[in-house]
């Protein structure tokens, strides 16, 4: 059995939380998650207020197991999401893509757990100062907005620079994913793409089929020009944006072009027009099965990983 001092910390049998996906994780997959033993966790990036208290009731609903909300720091809900937060006394949040510093103190009186997603060591530092309760460290390798660092190199330079828990997150579908973020110290692992296929994951068909064909180079970034990163399947359309940030025109219109691109993807399954946010691992990922179903399959493979781990030790 795996089990670190995330488990306790968080009442969760697997030290493992779900990506809080935006357009893509809801209440749904968020229970289905956390009836598996892991963390799940509802995305307030894509709405208002109103949706996500919709989503954490159907959560609550679905499960008597702790839920988590990741907030996009980008969002421009993030004031009035961070401010539902405390009021639905969510006990985890996770936040992503910026710095939470002016939300830490409210949820800390309210006695959320706030674990950020850190990609450099300052921001992981500055993070359990502020009174984080671990902090995730994602690498570029993951779906999404990404940093510059690798999980590979971030993970043990974050572990050295804090005592807070960290998880690892980034490059991560399977047992061999967890064993390796545990080499690197991380006390647990957060896994998005790997989710995407789960059987309660509400995201447009398509997209689950995309993943399910990709191959070990099959994602890109784009974005860089604007100042975030973002990796996703290499589609016409993100071929498309590259080549655009490489040409004159104006940051607005580029920033204009992205505009929607996640919703149409998750929702309509645009295959055209839509930006269908993956992680490096979307390669490894075979089939679509249940949430619960992923996340003991990934612990068993973890557990055998780990006892054969010394077998070149003499
Ligand atoms: O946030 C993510 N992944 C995301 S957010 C998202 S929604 C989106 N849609 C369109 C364009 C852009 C985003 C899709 N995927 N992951 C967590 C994460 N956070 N990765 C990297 C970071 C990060 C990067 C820099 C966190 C903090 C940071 O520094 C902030 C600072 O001020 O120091």
């Amino acid at each position: 059995m795996i089990r670190t001092p995330i488990c306790d910390l968080l009442g969760i049998q697997y030290p493992l939380f779900q990506g809080g996906m935006a357009w893509i994780a809801d209440g749904e997959l968020a229970a289905a998650v956390s009836n598996g033993g892991g963390l799940g966790s509802t995305s307030a990036m894509n709405a208002g207020g109103d949706y996500l208290r919709e989503q954490i009731r159907i959560a609550r609903n679905l499960t008597d197991k702790p839920i988590g909300v990741n907030i996009m720091l980008m969002s421009p809900h993030a004031d009035e999401v961070a401010r539902i937060v405390a009021e639905e006394h969510v006990p985890v949040v996770t936040t992503g893509a910026g710095n939470p510093s002016k939300y830490m103190k409210a949820w800390l009186q309210a006695g959320i757990k706030v674990i950020p997603v850190v990609a450099s060591v300052g921001l992981a530092k500055l993070m359990e100062r502020a009174g984080a309760a671990a902090v995730i460290a994602e690498g570029g390798e993951s779906g999404g907005h990404v940093g510059e660092l690798t999980t590979m190199v971030l993970t043990p330079q974050v572990c050295d620079a804090v005592t807070i828990p960290v998880l690892a997150a980034g490059g991560i579908a399977d047992g061999r994913g967890v064993a390796a973020a545990f080499m690197l110290g991380a006390q647990g692992v957060q896994l998005g793409t790997r989710f995407l296929v789960a059987t309660e994951c509400n995201v447009h068909p398509t997209y689950k089929s995309k993943i399910l064909k990709a191959n070990d180079i099959a994602t890109m970034t784009t974005g860089k020009r604007l100042g975030h990163p973002v990796r996703s399947l290499k589609t016409p359309f993100a071929r498309e944006f590259l080549k655009a940030e490489y040409s004159s025109i104006s940051d607005q219109e580029l920033e204009e072009m992205g505009v929607g691109a996640l919703r149409r993807a998750a929702v309509e399954g645009d295959e055209k027009r839509g930006s269908f946010l993956a992680g490096q691992v979307a390669g490894m990922i075979h089939k679509e099965q249940p949430a619960a179903e992923i996340i003991t399959e990934i612990f068993q493979e973890a557990e055998t990983v780990l006892a054969t781990a010394g077998r070149w030790v003499k």
